[in-house]
């Protein structure tokens, strides 16, 4: 490493986080409004009661005054620009999924920054090298904060157009309420040792059994998100016409969406659908449960084309010949009642032996592997337990080349969905410097142990 974290956290004090009462805040502002390399957003996070149960409110955390937060949007190439406000009781920060930044736009407390503190507000800047469906959430007490609703999707353009004229985001989200709406667990011991803490109520934006208008007969580009602390949708769409286009933002040579998918926490696929005739409907489902519903409405424009496919991210190519290759086994350890006794949350689960603390500020000086700037590694994924997980990685993408489980047509990723005792090989280019966050996305599950830090410099 470069820097020590002394000299980071020294530098980032003095130049981004400043108190609303540090007085004359606007001088710190980096960017203009009228930005010509891209839109510059002001978010703020703040409570909002929220009318998920019929005639009950909520107590729900929000960006942007919205569950899902503001849909924030940029062109690929371009930056973005957000002045994270926090109006929360709580510190927090943004941690932008998928995207790869600079280790100090990651929002990684006492890693990339420190954690923004009620009252304070944070500059993210960084250009956006992919296009794609991203998402943005805090890094910090996952369960609770993803669990009151801090999540948001990023959609980052193609620069030049697709063929795709109509679009949808669904963002998908099932909360941990109540039949009076009142916040249940977001994390239970006993749960977190096997699949996660389960919400009890499905929402598609924010909405239990949404209805999603399409225009009859034409091809809508639907992304859609699973932003859940826990479930693993298995998505499907009976008798619809669909094509997969893309895997969590980068696209594959479209193939039909088939019986069903499934989508991980923190994965995201990007559809074509073919709305059917005006009036008719299609269910989307999880396995056999449906969670909204498409309909289809007249419209006057002609039938629509399906689009070419969609054009490759510029993610480098690892060299599988010279690549190193490194062994990740992710293990089972529970003890449930390690912790609990002092509100610590019990230690559940290990990567090759080690558990992540997130109580514990320093875990992240103690890296489990060490990558040299520019090298190529194929990382041996060995999952030793009866769950699944969705291993995701920070600052750089994968490309996944095999399974012991199913045939895999290499595409590149942030998040790969590793099942019950199955073995997966992955391949990158470690070409972005820092220290970055290696986790499972069941959020009980990376704060009971599964996560670790790999460092490239
Ligand atoms: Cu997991």
């Amino acid at each position: 490493m470069s820097f020590t974290r002394r000299q980071l956290l020294g530098g980032l004090v003095g130049l981004a986080v400043v108190g609303f009462g540090a007085g004359g805040a606007s001088r710190y502002w980096l960017g203009r409004r009228d930005s010509p390399v891209g839109p510059v957003y002001e978010l703020i996070a703040a409570p909002l009661d929220l009318e998920l149960v019929a005639g009950h409110q909520t107590p729900a955390w929000a960006f942007g005054g919205t569950v899902p937060g503001t849909e924030l949007r940029v062109r690929q190439g371009d930056w973005l620009r957000v002045r994270f406000v926090n109006k929360l009781p709580v510190p927090t920060t943004i941690h932008w999924h998928g995207i790869r930044l600079p280790l100090e736009m990651d929002g990684v407390p006492y890693v990339s920054q420190l954690p923004v503190l009620p009252g304070e507000y944070f500059d993210y800047q960084f250009r956006v090298p992919d296009a794609g469906s991203y998402w943005y959430h805090p890094h910090v007490n996952s369960s609770e904060q993803l669990g009151r609703g801090l999540v948001g999707a990023l959609i980052v353009e193609e620069r030049e157009p697709t063929g795709f004229k109509h679009e949808r985001t669904l963002s998908l989200k099932s909360w941990h309420v109540d039949e009076a709406g009142a916040f249940t667990d977001f994390s239970v011991p006993r749960e977190a040792a096997r699949g996660g803490t389960a919400g009890r109520l499905s929402t598609i934006n924010g909405v239990p059994q949404a209805i999603i208008d399409l225009p009859a007969g034409q091809i809508v580009r639907v992304r859609v998100l699973n932003l859940d602390n826990t479930l693993t949708y298995r998505l499907n769409l009976p008798d619809a016409e669909a094509q997969i286009y893309a895997l969590d933002g980068n696209p594959i040579t479209p193939r039909p969406l088939g019986k069903d998918y499934w989508l991980g926490p923190g994965m995201r696929v990007c559809l074509a659908i073919k709305a059917p005739a005006a009036g008719k409907e299609i269910s989307i489902r999880n396995g056999p449960v449906r969670l909204g519903t498409f309909r289809s409405v007249a419209n006057n424009e002609a039938p629509g084309a399906w689009p070419r496919p969609l054009p490759a991210n510029p993610i480098a190519e690892p060299d599988l010949a010279s690549a190193e290759t490194l062994n990740f086994n992710f293990e089972w350890v529970g003890s449930v009642s390690v912790n609990v006794e002092n509100g610590a949350p019990p230690s559940l689960w290990q990567i090759n032996g080690k558990a992540w603390d997130i109580t514990d500020k320093t875990c992240a000086d103690r890296p489990i592997a060490k990558l040299v700037k520019g090298k190529s590694y194929i990382f041996e994924l060995k999952n030793m337990t009866q769950y699944q997980h969705p291993i995701h990685l920070h600052g750089m993408s994968f490309k996944v080349i095999a399974s012991d489980r199913k045939a895999i047509i290499p595409y590149f990723t942030d998040t790969y969905l590793l099942g019950k005792n199955e073995r997966a090989r992955v391949a990158l280019v470690a070409d972005n410097p820092g220290i970055w966050m290696f986790h499972c996305h069941v959020i009980d599950h990376m704060e009971t142990g599964l996560m670790a830090a790999i460092e490239v410099s």
